[in-house]
């Protein structure tokens, strides 16, 4: 029989190349959110999956990016480079369709010593055989990959062969969590990423980025004769102007509740229980450039 592996694997990149849609992919479950816009992910977001030969303990990251750098950008691309320093392996994850500048410069912040596997997403977009075959070949002129997997989140091709090569490349080791915990951060985190996930998937091109969302407080009732409890979710959305308030709860507040009816929908199916949620909006000026504000949200 061959050896148990076990151990943590980083998946970073340049925004929006798919990271967090194949966490979701890897683990068969969503738990990481996902938005057609760029800059997503905000939070490293761990994922577990334990098969009969290994675990691994993903961990997703924001993408890094040169663009409008603010001292949110740069707390974001501090936690990306944290993510792929302490992994035992790392996933960097560029597009089936390019692989550009960008790209390059997310490559030059990985660790020189890390173990790095370049995994090729979105190859359902590929439309030439021959297109993608020229990309391999300049990932391969980067002399940085223990391999080179072409996948799609979307479609689920080759992550079986992903997991194979990822698995080899993990230190020998037993399990450290059991075999069916998805993943070890909690319901409260879960609640701010999904109604985050909304903003991004229901509000314009720039609002998303102008908002922040804080679980001011998270309840869970007891579950009695009439059934599961209840979980009382208080959330505030801050935004960084007085003119955004307006936008963000629509006409008669109705923007504002199909964002948090969305939110709660989606917290009910991944918690399996009932969910109230209320949402405030507040103003801080500017918090994406206030060093201090950020550090309050954890930003570090
Ligand atoms: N066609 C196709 N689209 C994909 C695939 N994987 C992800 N996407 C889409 O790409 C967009 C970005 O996906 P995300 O998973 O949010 O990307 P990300 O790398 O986590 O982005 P950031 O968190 O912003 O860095 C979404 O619209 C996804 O639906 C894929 O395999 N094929
Ligand atoms: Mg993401």
């Amino acid at each position: 029989m061959s050896a148990f592996h076990c151990g943590t694997a980083a998946l970073v990149g340049r925004p929006n190349t798919g990271k967090s849609s194949l966490l979701n992919r890897l683990l068969g479950q969503k738990v990481a959110i996902v938005s057609p816009k760029p800059q997503t992910t905000r939070h490293l977001v761990r994922g577990i999956l334990t098969t009969p030969d290994c675990q691994v303990i993903f961990i997703d990251s924001p993408g890094y990016q040169t663009r409008h750098v603010n001292p949110l950008n740069r707390a974001l691309n501090r936690r990306a480079s944290e993510a792929a320093q302490d992994a035992d392996a790392v996933l960097f994850v560029v597009e089936a369709t390019r692989f550009g500048g960008a790209d390059q410069a997310a490559l030059a912040r990985l660790p020189k010593d890390s173990p790095i596997v370049a995994v090729v997403n979105k190859v359902d977009l590929v439309k030439s055989r021959d297109a993608l075959l020229q990309l391999v070949r300049k990932l391969d002129d980067e002399k940085r990959f223990e391999a080179i997997v072409p996948v799609s989140a979307r479609t689920g091709k080759n992550i079986p062969e992903l997991m194979r090569v990822l698995g080899e490349m993990l230190p020998e080791q037993a399990a450290i969590y059991p075999s069916e915990q998805l993943t070890d951060q909690d319901e409260r985190f879960f609640a701010a990423e999904i109604l985050r996930e909304k903003l991004f998937r229901l509000l314009g091109e720039e609002l998303p980025y102008r908002c922040e969302v804080v679980i001011d407080s998270f309840r869970e009732e007891r579950s009695g004769p009439r059934g599961p409890g209840l979980r009382r979710i208080e959330a505030s959305i801050w935004v960084e102007r007085e003119s955004q308030k307006p936008i963000l709860v629509g006409k008669g507040g109705e923007k504002l509740k199909r964002i948090s009816t969305a939110a709660r929908l989606d917290m009910e199916k991944l918690f399996s229980g009932k969910v109230y949620l209320g949402t405030w909006v507040k103003v801080k000026d500017d918090w994406s450039g206030d060093a201090r504000f950020l550090r309050q949200l954890g930003y570090g």
